[in-house]
């Protein structure tokens, strides 16, 4: 992967394509938003284990991606211009490369910007995933490939009397988000089905890291404390704070996408921690580990509500445990903790720059 320090150079797509050398090297997979959560961690899991890893990322007007930098300069990992709404050059991608798995993680996987964006939301999640199941078919009449859907919670809908949600719970999707991905979901079976595809879906129930989208609560809420800890602001603006959330850490879901793909057959997993806690319970450990009292800061704002709400997730991963032997490794309180910890550092970080600033003078 091209960088001149954070700023990476995408190299021209036919560079990588080398299908000769392919039955003498590594094992090569190709990950769809890579540039997200989950796909840099998914990324640096897949290199640890020896694979060429190849990502997709969207040209954009910043060259910056701070979740890549960990990987950016080693050399088996290549990054590729590309959309998962742009069929023809996707196909044109897995068929050149010629990847063993593929992992499709792309998505507009904000809930409530679902509700304001829908179209394009189904447009990424539903007939993006299919144009990586079409691409895959094709690659699969060649020589044999492994594709990995992003599957959610969220088609569960979280309706009373449901919890705790297993691979049998019915689907009943309340987003535009939930919809498009349950069509995707839906369509990873049928290619299955129809074509003998090893295609499979994880459900993953929510999952943080201090690389979490900063919109999502988690994260809203960890920048929230560091920052009103560094005294660069004092109120956090939330929404519904009765919600409760199956939530686990992203470090820990990346290994269980990787170990459905190594499985003898292709099958849809759960993957949870087998808790729930409310957004209130997360600002109670996120302010108490900064020594702050939540009650003091937080404010709810009619502009973080959803038109439609999922009440209550909690995951049945005990499918997960048995076939996969996976397991989550930290717990609710430590993900909390390391997300604040995380965040206060940078708030620091903001206030000494800001200080260095004012102390120049600059300020004006
Ligand atoms: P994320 O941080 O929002 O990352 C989404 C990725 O998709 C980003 O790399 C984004 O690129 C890319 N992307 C968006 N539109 C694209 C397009 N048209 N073509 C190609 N790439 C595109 O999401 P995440 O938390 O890592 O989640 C990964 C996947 O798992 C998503 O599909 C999500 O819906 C699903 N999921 C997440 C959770 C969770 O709790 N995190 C739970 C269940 C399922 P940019 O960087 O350019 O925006
Ligand atoms: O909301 C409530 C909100 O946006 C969690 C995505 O990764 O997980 C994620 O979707 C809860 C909801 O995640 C605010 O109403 C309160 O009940 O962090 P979130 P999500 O909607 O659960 C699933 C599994 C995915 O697949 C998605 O891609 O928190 N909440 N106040 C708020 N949420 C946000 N974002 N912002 C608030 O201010």
């Amino acid at each position: 992967m091209g960088a001149t320090g954070s700023h990476f150079v995408i190299p021209l797509t036919h560079q990588t394509s080398l299908p000769q050398s392919h039955l003498k090297s590594p094992r090569r997979a190709l990950i769809t938003g890579i540039s997200g959560q989950d796909g840099s961690y998914l990324a640096e899991f897949l290199l640890a284990k020896g694979y060429d890893v190849h990502g997709v990322v969207r040209r954009s007007s910043n060259l910056t991606r701070d979740r890549l930098d960990r990987i950016s300069d080693l050399p088996r990992s290549n990054l590729h211009y590309g959309d998962v709404t742009d069929a023809s050059s996707l196909m044109r991608l897995v068929l050149e490369l010629e990847p063993d798995e593929i992992y499709n993680l792309a998505a507009q996987s904000h809930v409530r910007v679902s509700f304001d964006n829908p179209g394009y939301t189904v447009e990424v999640g539903a007939m993006g995933a299919l144009n990586v199941l079409e691409a895959a078919r094709l690659l699969n009449e060649r020589r044999p490939v492994r594709v990995y859907q992003a599957s959610t919670s969220e088609m569960f809908g979280g309706a009373p009397g449901t919890a705790p949600q297993s691979e049998t719970t019915r689907f009943h999707p309340r987003s535009p988000y939930g919809c498009a991905k349950l069509y995707a979901h839906a369509q990873v079976i049928n290619y299955r089905e129809s074509y003998d595809l090893f295609a499979c879906c994880g459900i993953l129930f929510n999952h943080e890291s201090p690389r979490r989208g900063e919109n999502f609560v988690t994260r809203k809420i960890s920048l929230g404390v560091g920052r009103i800890r560094e005294g660069l602001q004092e109120k956090l603006c939330l929404g519904n704070l009765e919600a409760r959330r199956d939530w686990g850490y992203a470090g820990d879901f990346v290994e269980a996408m990787w170990l459905m793909l190594q499985q003898e057959s292709p099958e849809e997993y759960v993957i949870a921690t087998g808790e729930t806690h409310s957004v209130r319970e997360f600002l109670e450990v996120a302010f108490t580990t900064a020594g702050l009292d939540w009650r003091e800061h937080v404010e709810t704002d009619e502009r973080f509500f959803r038109p439609a709400e999922v009440d209550v997730l909690l995951g049945d991963a005990s499918k997960a445990a048995e076939k996969l032997n996976w397991r989550p490794t930290t717990s609710f309180e430590s993900l909390a903790r390391m997300m604040v910890e995380h965040d206060r550092d940078l708030a620091q970080r903001e206030r000494w720059a800001q200080e260095r600033i004012a102390h120049a003078g600059l300020e004006k």
